[in-house]
């Protein structure tokens, strides 16, 4: 029976202390699900918008009491009393009781709290792990540990230093499991303080946990991250490999790409080029929004330059939107998309942009938000739809670990799954 009885919903607070949503859904049959919705800093501009009180008198505006009274009215008055539902059910529901195209009128973080809490309450009800719930939900049958993307030092919109790129990411790519791969991410993450601490520099974490210091520039970045996999006694293009996530629409404008070390802004080939520079230095198989959201000509020579040598993923630009992914797949546009599921609003939606990725041949990375929150709903999502990587940020504050906490665990117990892939999941 998976008739719903009743939704409930919190006010909370997310890792950076602002409020967000969490639903709790009551089956009929007792069962209980709930969910924490995460929320975005370099937030794509077609995103699904999260709704916010703007009550100045509380949480300087950020309140979600509006986004609350949806779930506890509208949503609850139309899920109660129907017979039985499945998750596409609810999540069509939800899609017409909005009404609009980007889910402004009931907030993508009510539609995402109620549709993630009615995933965990049906797994709780089948008695069976959310991530092989999922697996059923995507007719799925090669559940697997994803690769991690580790985001050990931060700049742009997730710090306040010079570095331009926002996420120089370790991919422990060489190791044979999740357990050996979480170790060599916390060893490295370990040795990169040490050496940041030698050099003077600041060890305080950004937002994903990652360190902030005050480097002078992404090339700088880069060399740190290589010396800490030294100290830990990896090998460096074998056992880690690097991935950077440029968040590149933060940093242009009208002019061009605007790098804090240089004093003219970049076109969009001048910046392909010093990407491709830093790749000829160092083993970097992934990068992400390498260019900006509304800059699609110069992702098609992006993609055309790089796209056969390593992953291009698309954050910004595809949204976890099914109409532009598509627009990227008709156009050669990136190889690769970043799955965020706060980014589409349901998560019907969100396996069926999974299913569509993939049927084009791109690579699906399930990531976090820079504002997240204790729960692991996204370790068991890439599990279950065996999305091949995960991206969840650094190896400290809870937040980050707990998903790789999660993944731990479910390795250990999970029957029926698949290895840990490696390089081969990437590129
Ligand atoms: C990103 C994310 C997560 P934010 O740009 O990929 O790392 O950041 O949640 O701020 O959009
Ligand atoms: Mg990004």
């Amino acid at each position: 029976m998976t008739a719903i009885a009743a939704l409930r919903g919190f006010e909370v607070l997310d890792s950076r202390g602002s409020p967000t949503l969490e639903v709790e859904v009551e089956l009929a049959d007792g069962a209980i699900g709930s969910a924490i919705v995460p929320s975005g800093a370099s937030v794509g501009s077609a995103e699904a918008v999260e709704l916010r009180d703007g009550d100045a008198d509380r949480f300087l505006g950020k309140g979600v009491r509006k986004a609350i009274r949806h779930v506890h009215n509208e949503i609850q008055q139309s899920v109660v009393g129907e017979n039985s539902l499945n998750q596409r059910d609810v999540d069509t529901l939800l899609l017409e009781i909005d009404g609009t195209k980007d889910k402004s009128k009931l907030g993508s973080n009510a539609t995402l709290g109620v549709s993630l809490a009615f995933a965990r309450a049906h797994a709780n009800s089948k008695r069976v792990p959310l991530y092989s719930h999922i697996s059923d939900l995507c007719e799925n049958a090669d559940m697997r540990m994803p690769v991690p993307m580790m985001n050990v030092l931060n700049g742009g919109a997730h710090a306040n230093n010079r570095i331009d790129l926002q996420e120089f990411m370790i991919v422990p790519a060489g190791m044979s499991d999740m357990a050996s791969a979480v170790r060599c991410g916390a060893e490295v993450f370990q040795c990169l303080k040490r050496r940041l601490e030698e050099e003077g520099h600041s060890t305080a974490v950004g937002d994903e946990g990652g360190f902030a210091p005050n480097l002078e520039s992404d090339r700088e970045a880069l060399h740190f991250l290589a010396l800490a996999i030294e100290d830990a006694r990896y090998q460096l293009g074998s056992d880690v490999v690097l991935a950077l996530d440029c968040a590149a629409t933060e940093f242009h404008t009208e002019d061009g790409y605007i790098l804090r070390g240089s004093d003219q802004p970049l076109n969009g080939d001048a910046f392909i080029n010093y990407l491709d520079d830093l790749a000829a230095m160092y083993p970097i198989v992934s990068i992400e929004d390498g260019l900006a959201e509304d800059d699609w000509d110069s992702w098609r020579s992006l993609t055309d330059r790089l796209g056969s040598k390593m992953q291009l993923v698309g954050d910004d630009i595809f949204v976890t939107n099914p109409r532009f992914l598509q627009k990227g797949i008709d156009c050669g546009i990136a190889n690769s998309i970043l799955i965020k599921v706060n980014q589409i609003g349901t998560l019907t939606e969100t396996l069926d942009v999974i299913a569509l990725a993939k049927s084009a041949g791109y690579r699906t990375v399930i990531s976090h938000r820079s504002g997240d929150t204790e729960d692991t709903f996204i370790a068991d999502l890439a599990v279950g739809t065996g999305a091949g990587q995960i991206k969840t940020g650094s190896l400290c504050r809870s937040e980050r670990t707990s998903k790789y906490n999660r993944l731990v665990r479910i390795e250990a117990e999970a029957a029926g799954l698949s290895g840990y892939r490696g390089l081969r999941e990437i590129f």
